[in-house]
C-alpha cells in the first residue's frame, strides 16, 4: 500500500499530467479524478500508472470527495492537476502530520506576476479574514494543496460538491478542534486553458460557492 494516497481533480488536464504525473514522489499514488475530460487526461493517466477514478457529477468538490473516498492510504493528499503546483514538495506538508498538525494547507507564493491574479488574491485574503472572524483559526490562504490523514478526512463529511469544497474542508476541521497549519508551496501559471480563477465566469461561481458555505457557517 501506498504511503500517501495523491487526489488530482482532472478536468481536461492532458497538457499538464505529464509534468504533474513525473512529479509525484516515490511511495505516493496518484489518484486521479476524472471528472468527464473530453481530452483524453483519463486514458494518459492510465497509461502513466495512475489509478484512475471517474466521477460523472461535475465540480471540484465532486471530483476531490471521489478521491478521497477511494483513498486507502493513511495519509491523503489534494493537489491541482494544472501543474499549477509541485507535488514534489508534498513529502515537506506531510511531515507536518508528524509534528502535530492535522490539517496542512499549501500557503501559495506566486513564482511569476501572472500565477495568481489581483482578483483570486483579494478574495483569498477576504475569506481568510473571515475564516478568522468565525473560527479564531489564523490561516492567509484557501489554497487547493492540502495533506490530512485519510479517515479523519473522511469522518468530517464534507458535503459540499463544487468550489466551496475547500472552504467548507477548513471550516470544519476548525469545527472539530483541528490543528490546521499552512506551509509555503511554489504557485505557477497553470499548463492549458484557465477555467475558474483567470475567468470571469469561473471567479463569480467560486465566490457564490464560498459566499453559501460562509452564510451557513454564521447562521
Ligand atoms: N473548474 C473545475 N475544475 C475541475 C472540475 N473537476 C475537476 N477539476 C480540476 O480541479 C483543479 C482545479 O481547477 P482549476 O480549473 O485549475 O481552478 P483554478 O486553479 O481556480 O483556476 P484556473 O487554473 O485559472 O482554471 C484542476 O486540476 C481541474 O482540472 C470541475 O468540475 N471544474
Ligand atoms: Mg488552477
Amino acid at each position: 500500500m501506498a504511503d500517501v494516497d495523491l487526489v488530482l481533480p482532472c478536468l481536461n488536464e492532458v497538457g499538464a499530467l505529464p509534468w504533474v504525473l513525473a512529479r509525484i514522489p516515490p511511495d505516493y499514488r496518484a489518484i486521479v479524478v476524472d471528472n468527464g475530460s473530453t481530452d483524453g487526461s483519463a486514458e494518459y493517466a492510465r497509461a502513466a500508472g495512475a489509478t484512475v477514478v471517474t466521477e460523472p457529477m461535475k465540480g471540484f468538490g465532486a471530483a476531490v470527495a471521489a478521491g478521497v473516498a477511494a483513498a486507502t492510504a493513511p495519509v491523503v493528499a489534494i493537489c491541482d492537476a494544472d501543474a499549477s503546483l509541485d507535488p514534489s514538495e508534498l513529502p515537506r506538508l506531510v511531515a507536518m502530520l508528524e509534528t502535530g498538525a492535522d490539517l496542512v494547507l499549501g500557503r501559495r507564493v506566486p513564482t511569476h506576476r501572472h500565477a495568481w491574479p489581483l482578483h483570486a488574491r483579494v478574495a483569498n485574503a477576504f475569506l481568510a479574514q473571515r475564516i478568522h472572524a468565525v473560527t479564531g483559526v489564523r490561516i492567509t490562504d484557501i489554497g487547493p494543496m492540502r495533506v490530512a490523514r485519510t479517515e479523519a478526512l473522511a469522518g468530517l463529511q464534507l458535503q459540499d460538491r463544487r468550489s466551496g469544497y475547500p472552504l467548507e474542508m477548513v471550516l470544519r476541521a476548525a469545527d472539530a478542534g483541528w490543528r490546521i497549519v499552512e506551509a509555503d508551496v511554489a504557485y505557477s501559471p497553470r499548463i492549458g486553458r484557465s477555467k475558474v480563477t483567470g475567468t470571469v465566469r469561473g471567479t463569480i461561481t467560486a465566490i457564490r460557492d464560498m459566499s453559501r458555505i460562509l452564510r451557513g457557517a454564521t447562521a
